[in-house]
Order: C-alpha cells, then sequence, then structure tokens
C-alpha cells in the first residue's frame, strides 16, 4: 500500500476511534473559554414586575461576564419564543438562556439548539423532563423548588385556618412548569386535611387583571370562599381587588397565600390583606453567569442549580420590602 494512503488510513483510524469517546463523555454541546460571548436571552413576556425583574438581572451582569446579550421578548406565545430562539441558532449565539413559557413547545428549539452545537442553559422554567433531559439536551435548569414552594403556601394556609378552608386557587400559565408543579406541591398537601376543600381551579396566567377577573367569576359561584391561594403575587393582588369589589374584607374574612415575593406582595402583607409569599427569586443574572462559566471552564454541571427561596409574612414583610421588586 502506498506511504500516503497508508498515512491516511492511519490518520482516518485514529479519529473514528477517538469520536465516540468524545461525543459520549460530551452529549451536550461544549463551550470554549473566551473574554466575550454573543448570548441569548429568549424571555417569555414582560407582563409582570417579576419578568421585567428577570430581565434586568439578565441585563445587569451582561458587562461583567463578558455577554453581548441578544435578548427577544415572545410577548406571551410559545410559538413566538420557539421562533426567538430559532432565529439566535440562526445567529450563531455562543450559548442560549432560555425561560422555556410552557413545558412542551419548546422542546423543539432546545433540540435545534442542540444539533446546532450551541448549549442551553433552561433558566426560571423548566421543559418536560420525560422528553428532554438535562445533561443530555439541555446544561442544567437554573430554578425554584416550585412543588416545595406549593407545598409551603399550603402549610402556612392550613396553619392559618386551622385546617378550615373553603379555597379557590388562581393557577398560573397553563401548561408551565410552575404553575403545574405549584398546583401540585398545594393540591398534594391540602389533600391530607379534610377541612381543607378546594372548590376552584383556573389560569389566571401569572397576570393581575386575569386573576382579577377569574376571581370576581368564581366568586359569584362561590361566595363561601374563606381563602385564596394564587400560583404568584401579581394574580393575589388582582384577587384582593376583586374581593374588595364585591364587599369582602380580604386578610379578614378571607386568607390569601401566594408565591413570588413583589414589592406590592409585601406591601399588601403590611396592609394585612395577604397572609403570606413564598419568594421566588427572579434574580436570575449572576447564577447565570456563575453557571456558564463553570461549565466553559470544563466542570460537569448538575442537572439541577436549585434556587433557595425565602418566606414572607407579617413577621418579616416590613423588614424585606425596600430590597424587593
Ligand atoms: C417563576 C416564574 C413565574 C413567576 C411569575 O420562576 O416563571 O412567572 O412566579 C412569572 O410571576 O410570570
Amino acid at each position: 500500500m502506498p506511504r500516503n494512503i497508508r498515512g491516511l488510513t492511519l490518520g482516518l483510524t485514529l479519529l473514528t476511534s477517538a469520536l465516540p469517546a468524545i461525543a459520549f463523555a460530551q452529549g451536550l454541546p461544549p463551550l470554549e473559554q473566551k473574554d466575550s460571548y454573543r448570548v441569548g436571552f429568549a424571555q417569555t413576556e414582560s407582563n409582570n414586575p417579576w419578568r421585567i425583574a428577570e430581565t434586568q438581572s439578565m441585563r445587569d451582569v451582561a458587562d461583567e461576564c463578558g455577554w453581548e446579550l441578544v435578548y427577544t421578548d415572545a410577548a406571551g406565545s410559545a410559538a413566538k419564543q420557539v421562533a426567538d430562539v430559532n432565529s439566535m441558532i440562526a445567529q450563531g449565539v455562543d450559548a442560549i438562556f432560555l425561560a422555556p413559557r410552557e413545558e412542551t413547545p419548546l422542546i423543539p428549539a432546545v433540540m435545534n439548539a442542540k444539533e446546532a452545537g450551541i448549549p442551553v442553559f433552561l433558566i426560571d422554567r423548566n421543559v418536560n423532563q420525560s422528553v428532554a433531559q438535562a445533561g443530555e439536551d439541555y446544561v442544567t435548569f437554573i430554578g425554584s423548588d416550585f412543588i416545595d414552594q406549593g407545598r409551603r403556601a399550603a402549610e402556612w394556609l392550613v396553619a392559618e385556618t386551622g385546617g378550615e378552608a373553603t379555597i379557590i386557587e388562581l393557577e398560573g400559565t397553563t401548561g408551565s412548569s410552575p404553575a403545574n408543579d405549584r398546583k401540585k406541591g398545594f393540591d398534594d398537601v391540602i389533600a391530607e386535611h379534610p377541612g381543607m376543600e378546594i372548590v376552584a381551579s383556573q389560569s389566571g396566567d401569572f397576570s393581575r387583571d386575569q386573576g382579577r377577573e377569574v376571581m370576581a367569576t368564581l366568586l359569584q359561584a362561590h361566595p363561601d370562599v374563606t381563602a385564596v391561594y394564587a400560583h404568584n403575587d401579581e394574580m393575589a393582588i388582582g384577587a384582593i381587588a376583586a374581593l374588595e369589589a364585591a364587599g369582602r374584607t380580604p386578610g379578614e374574612d378571607v386568607t390569601i397565600v401566594s408565591i413570588d415575593g413583589t414589592r406590592d406582595a409585601l406591601q399588601a402583607i403590611i396592609d394585612g390583606k395577604l397572609g403570606a409569599t413564598v419568594q421566588s427569586s427572579p434574580f436570575f443574572g449572576p447564577i447565570s453567569c456563575e453557571t456558564m462559566q463553570r461549565y466553559a471552564a470544563g466542570e460537569e454541571i448538575e442537572p439541577w442549580v436549585k434556587i433557595e427561596d425565602m418566606f414572607f409574612d407579617a413577621s418579616n414583610a416590613a423588614e424585606h420590602i425596600d430590597e424587593a421588586y
């Protein structure tokens, strides 16, 4: 066999023998260490203080983290968020941070990024993990434990009402991981208490106005309501407005518990209208920067970078309102 052919054959043999090992070790697209990156952040919408605070937190770290941020806002549409991610892929960004508006529709976008060799970091919301997995299809999920948030809200409500309540539940965005898991965590605890009954549960899409409208409608059907569980503070504040418009006295004849820890919620606790809120921090910038740097340095990232959340009630709302968003 001529020398040049033998050398070529040897080279191909070495390369192909190494490929499976490389591919196996890196089911995920790699990310080289460099001084600056083009980073996509695909936001779901900007319809409430939480989402606005999250976006600002990502923008605030961009300079120090060496990011040229490519930002998109899906305006509440999962289909547009898919298109937004596909656009980032076409632009050839180095990495993508994605808050999947709903658990399943965003999976094709995650897979497209993987195919294109772009690592995806999920922040704030997760995808359907029976279809796509951290460490395989995306680097990791950086976010709170939504089931635990729902559990903590329920446990507070059980204690506050002595285990006797007729409950209306205002759910978050249909199909989103926080709505699914906050419902599971809360409902499972309530099911353990015979004196606690959820008489209605409907989505207000994490929106103050929709929370008010849904609460007004459900209140007509369930005038005997004595407690409200809202998957976020915005809907809780909407519910307070609906209850007051109907002549009820939130904090006295209706006990309300929610999740997030916004400034308006802490003020409502101080005013005696909201009972408690489980924090769900929107400040993803620093942890996102740190996680991406760890990944670029070759560290194996845990499948869930869990955010620890505080709990706010009448005992500490005034102490923390100045740092709220
Ligand atoms: C939670 C986040 C939720 C907030 C809402 O991580 O996805 O979306 O609880 C926001 O306020 O709209």
